[in-house]
């Protein structure tokens, strides 16, 4: 497998994933280059981070190259079996970081660092802010311990913990201290320290 990787970028979460799983893999590291004009404008071979290679195959979105990857070399860790009770659950969490918590996220990214203009558009912020908190306050009333789904550590905890390391950065995560906890024990997994070397 090669991954093609920008620190900060969320193929962190690929490169966290593959260390979890200690999988063989070429990284492809590259700079990030802000979007100013159009997005997929990345010099990988689909324009985003992250983007894996695999047996000729090429796919980006990083939920589903963390699906793949688990599901064609997990050897049955990190995932509830397919059918049980838990994989509910567990693919509720994975889609709920990418496709619900971080879209406001993105959006303060967006315009704090990319575009620079978050100053001239105070209520798309305050909105976008709105959205995140909205979204924390699910995750926070609903997540197990110490892991999302509880005692056993799995990928959803891979695409959450990115998805909280931006929230920190963008400065919606004060009001979560159980969320804060969370993070603190992602952070302290030796693969999440390599990954993010
Ligand atoms: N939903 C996609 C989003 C991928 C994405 O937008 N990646 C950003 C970096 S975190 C990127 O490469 N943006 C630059 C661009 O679109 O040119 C995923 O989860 O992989």
């Amino acid at each position: 497998m090669k991954l093609y990787h920008a620190p900060m970028t969320r193929s962190t979460r690929i490169r966290w994933l593959l260390e979890e799983l200690e999988l063989p893999y070429e990284l492809e590291t590259l700079a990030f280059e802000p979007p100013s004009g159009g997005f997929y404008s990345q010099k990988t071979p689909m324009g985003k981070f992250p983007v894996l290679e695999d047996e000729g195959r090429v796919i980006c979105e990083s939920g589903a190259i963390l699906e793949y990857v688990v599901e064609r070399y997990g050897a049955g860790r990190l995932a509830p079996e397919i059918g049980s009770p838990l994989r509910g659950s567990y693919l509720q969490w994975i889609h709920f970081a990418e496709g619900t918590a971080y879209p406001p996220i993105g959006t303060i990214v967006f315009h704090t660092f990319y575009r620079k203009d978050a100053a001239e558009i105070p209520a798309v912020i305050a909105d976008a802010r709105d959205r995140a908190g909205s979204a924390l306050d699910f995750l926070q009333r609903e997540m197990g311990s110490p892991w999302v789904l509880g005692a056993e550590f799995s990928a959803a905890d891979v695409m959450l913990g990115y998805t909280l390391v931006i929230a920190r950065f963008v400065q919606v995560l004060g009001d979560y201290e159980k969320l804060q906890a969370y993070l603190a024990r992602l952070e302290e997994r030796p693969a999440f320290a390599r990954a993010a070397a």
